[in-house]
């Protein structure tokens, strides 16, 4: 039997989506009362306070910027399993996974991820870092709080930044366990940032009307109208390893916890990623992704340009 090739028009909206806008959001969003009660054990176990901090004495004795993140055996989403079947078995991310990304597809990595209000972030680390383009403050947090990841913001960045070498054959998908609104650091994405493929970190970024004029320092250009994901518990969204997306530091109160996923293609599968892939104009991997960082992992530069938005 001739296999059945799916037209355009059968094809999963996220396939057009990625190909037009670089990300996809999931009308609907994931089942609230699941998020809510995975979002009160986690509010159970840790408490988000200026505890979570070294002192700068206990720092500056040994500074590990360096396998600060979760890690296996080092992931506060490992005892969760069954709590995130509200994610990983929701129809509407099952289908689109499997049409982007292939039968079989992997999860490469999850982590909850927390951004870190303003109102517990010591002073003398607000001194160090401001105007840093990455703020992770993973080198900060005491080693046995490091099985979340904690953010203070993030200049716009493509998550291929984390895989050199690697091909964009992988998505990032996230969720928001409480809405979010304005002042809970909502991610900023670039729509169309993608079709420029791989870029080195920090980006040429000037501010244009409702967005951005990217360049990729290759001669290439695309203007990028910026979008503010903001949305309930349960919200979700998905977007392309070369899509631009950073956040400003939390300015609320309460910090704002979301999953972060990472979805792979098998090995040697061949899937929707392909087609969207085949549209960019620009590399799919990049033997450097970065040049914010010294040998050690410390920022060597400030720039952000998320900040100024
Ligand atoms: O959640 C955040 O504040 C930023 C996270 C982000 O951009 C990422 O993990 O790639």
């Amino acid at each position: 039997m001739q296999a059945h090739k799916l037209r355009v028009d059968e094809q999963h909206p996220i396939i057009h989506d990625f190909i037009a806008f670089g990300h996809h959001h999931f009308d609907g969003d994931l089942d609230a009362a699941s998020a809510g009660r995975l979002l009160d054990k986690i509010r159970h176990l840790r408490t988000f306070g200026e505890d979570l901090f070294l002192s700068e004495a206990e720092f500056d004795a040994n500074p590990q910027y360096i396998g600060v993140n979760p890690q296996p055996g080092r992931n506060l989403l490992e005892q969760f399993e069954a709590d995130l079947a509200f994610v990983e078995q929701d129809p509407a991310i099952v289908s689109a996974m499997t049409s982007l990304l292939g039968e079989g597809y992997e999860i490469l990595l999850k982590k909850l991820i927390c951004g870190v209000p303003a109102g517990i972030v010591p002073a003398w680390l607000k001194a160090r870092i401001a105007g840093n383009p990455v703020n992770n403050l993973g080198a900060y947090i005491k080693p046995q709080f490091r099985d979340i990841t904690y953010f203070y913001g993030i200049d716009f960045h493509q998550d291929l930044i984390d895989y050199k070498d690697r091909e964009a054959d992988f998505v990032t998908l996230y969720v928001y366990l409480h809405d979010v609104g304005p002042h809970d650091a909502p991610l900023f994405l670039l729509e169309e940032s993608h079709k420029l493929g791989g870029t080195l970190f920090p980006h040429d970024l000037t501010r244009d009307g409702d967005g951005w004029e990217y360049s990729d320092g290759r001669g290439g250009r695309v203007h990028t109208p910026q979008r503010q994901l903001m949305g309930k518990a349960g919200f979700a969204a998905v977007w392309h390893a070369c899509t631009l997306h950073g956040t400003q530091p939390d300015a609320a109160d309460n910090e704002r916890l979301s999953l972060r996923y990472l979805f792979a293609r098998k090995p040697g599968v061949s899937a929707g990623i392909d087609q969207v892939n085949a549209t960019l104009q620009g590399p799919l991997s990049l033997s450097a992704t970065r040049q914010d960082l010294d040998a050690s992992g410390a920022a060597r530069l400030k720039a952000n340009c998320v900040n100024k938005v």
